[in-house]
């Protein structure tokens, strides 16, 4: 049995990882703008300034997709870029090249797949206490307005926000992403707080702007765990890591997907509240209660747990020398079957892994082609194990692969690469790797290349 027969295959990037800086061509500065000038921050010293410069080249891109036969493409819009300084003024020709890029995309038979905010803040909100300001998610909202209004007739779908676990847990927690913050535990919370309002406001805003009919949904880290035997007793504890909190993680999915799908915080978190500094308002969590259409979910790698002495789910170290991808990610299909498998169960939407790859050290082989089987059969896995949950009964409805092409990894700079295709830095001459010609196989088999 194939994958759905309307199942959307896809491929993924993000603005600052892939555009060039909005602050070079008239748009505003991001939180990563300034966090990249800042000694030491960035593995490589090097920054988003040009990137993939996918901002002068976004038609030659767009047709490199259709060359490799891609039908979805989700990319972020950049809020600085279209706002310099978050809200007020628009910058026309910031908001006038996601209209033309929605527009490439369409002419080359690509449905776009909008997230609006993938972790470059304005550097001005940032001024006015960005996440911590209970003002942010009206901002967003703002910010939505206009975009919704301008591009609400074409996009596929929408994401309102990218991964917050990783824009709060790595730029708010530990600071080894922009904006560089390390904050306490109430202050940790009041921000998810808000970025749970931002989804809200944003998810209203879309739904009473778009006009085309499209899906509204989100994009969070989908963070699992792989029952590390078959036994009734290993699933129950794999199930429970993957679906309850007993106490405060910013990673826990059920922070992040119970307040956004029933309207309530998980208990721990109400426990929290009642001795915080700060306290939600009266109608908070109606707002941020916009169920998604679709169950979006980023998912890369998953621990393994079983039952311990004392029936509380005990995470298994993994064995030594086992597949791990140049982050040292270790490789474990299974989170694309058990992950799915437990969301549907608690969420009950059709699943979307909107992000699902691997960073790899590629280079052009002595024939001058990219030769990356390991992301070929990383990727074979994964989708053979996304499949075996729609086999088990999840609905399943869509795959991303991060990335379309090499990037910013942030901060790692340019040295990981996850793309299809190669990207030669110096002279932004893009190749695609065996991988990319792979996956045109994959999209036009409807996946049966990946599972024969
Ligand atoms: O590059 C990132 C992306 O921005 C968010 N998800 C994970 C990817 C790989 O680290």
């Amino acid at each position: 049995m194939s994958f759905p027969a309307d199942f959307r295959w896809g491929v993924a990037t993000a603005s600052y990882q892939i555009e060039g800086s909005p602050y070079l061509v008239g748009g505003g500065h991001s939180v990563w703008d300034m966090f990249c000038k800042r000694p030491g921050a960035i593995h490589d010293a090097s920054n988003g300034d040009v990137a993939c410069d996918h901002f002068n080249r976004y038609r030659e891109d767009c047709a490199l997709m259709k060359e490799l036969g891609i039908e979805n493409y989700r990319l972020s819009l950049s809020w600085p870029r279209i706002l310099p300084t978050g809200r007020g003024t628009i910058d026309q020709a910031g908001l006038d090249f996601y209209d033309n890029l929605i527009d490439c995309l369409l002419e080359h038979g690509i449905d776009p797949h909008v997230t609006l905010f993938h972790w470059d803040t304005p550097y001005d909100i940032y001024l006015q206490g960005s996440w911590l300001n209970a003002d942010i998610s009206k901002w967003f909202a703002d910010y939505t307005e206009i975009v919704s209004k301008k591009l609400g007739d074409r996009v596929a779908s929408w994401m309102t926000l990218n991964e917050p676990q990783v824009f709060l847990g790595l730029g708010y927690e530990t600071g080894s992403h922009a904006p560089g913050d390390k904050l306490g535990q109430q202050e940790l919370l009041w921000a998810s707080h808000n970025a749970l309002l931002a989804h809200g406001r944003s998810a209203q805003v879309l739904r009473s702007n778009i006009t085309n009919g499209a899906q509204i949904g989100w994009a969070p880290v989908g963070v699992c765990s792989i029952p590390a035997s078959d036994s009734a007793a290993d699933i129950e504890a794999a199930r429970k890591a993957t679906l309850e909190m007993d106490s405060f993680s910013i990673w826990s999915l059920p922070l992040w997907n119970d307040p956004v799908f029933f309207g309530t915080y998980p208990e721990c978190i109400n426990k929290l509240w009642e001795t915080s500094y700060y306290k939600p308002a009266e109608g908070d969590m109606q707002i941020i209660n916009q169920v998604p259409d679709f169950f979006g979910a980023n998912i890369y790698n998953a621990p393994r747990v079983r039952a311990g002495a004392d029936g509380k789910p005990e995470v298994l170290p993994h064995p030594q020398g086992m597949a791990r991808t140049i982050y040292h990610w270790p490789v474990t299909p299974e989170a694309l079957y058990w992950g799915p498998k437990f969301f549907y169960e608690k969420y009950g939407k059709p699943i979307v892994i909107t992000e699902n790859g691997l960073g790899l050290s590629d280079w052009p082989h002595v024939d001058g082609k990219i030769h990356d089987p390991q992301r070929i059969d990383f990727l074979t896995r994964y989708m053979r194990e996304f499949h075996r949950a729609g086999q088990d009964g999840v609905e399943i409805a869509g795959y991303f692969q991060w990335s379309l092409m090499d990037n910013f990894e942030w901060n790692e700079g340019y040295r990981f690469r996850f793309g299809l295709v190669y990207v030669d830095y110096e002279t932004q001459v893009r190749t695609p790797k065996d991988s990319a010609y792979w996956y045109r196989d994959v999209i036009g088999s409807n996946g049966d290349i990946a599972l024969s």
